[in-house]
């Protein structure tokens, strides 16, 4: 084979794999979708079990979870026993002590983009 034809195909199969999938697999990461899971009520000093099991990235990335307070009852006691447990895994657990409706939040993300929060309300009756 005729050698500048050689560096001809050489330089053509480099363009082709850049322009092709190898250089889209690398550009583009798509948002993860967060799934808190369905709305739930509880019994005052009831475990929540939260899962965001539900939860994915379109590229398959492996997820990272945050769990985290957005709304609650506005007269709660300085002495009331409300938390999350576990706040950065997959399941998670809610606790409160304090009757009324709380509202979490639900963000995951594949390492580089992190999703739109997603909401469970838990409601905690007496
Ligand atoms: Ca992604």
């Amino acid at each position: 084979m005729n050698k500048s034809v050689y560096y001809l195909l050489i330089i053509l199969l480099i363009i082709l794999s850049t322009s092709c999938d190898i250089y889209d697999y690398f550009i583009t990461n798509d948002r993860p979708v967060a799934y808190a899971g369905e709305d739930q009520t509880v019994s005052v000093g009831e475990e929540v079990t939260l899962d965001g099991s539900g939860s994915y990235d379109p590229e398959g990335k492996n997820l990272g979870y945050k769990w985290f307070p957005f709304d609650g009852p506005e007269d709660i006691p300085e002495n009331a026993e409300v938390y999350i447990k576990s706040y950065l895994s997959k399941i998670a657990t809610f606790f409160s002590d304090y009757p009324g409706t709380f509202v979490l939040l639900l963000v995951v993300t594949d390492g580089n983009k992190d999703s739109k929060p997603d909401k469970i309300t838990i409601t905690v009756s007496l």
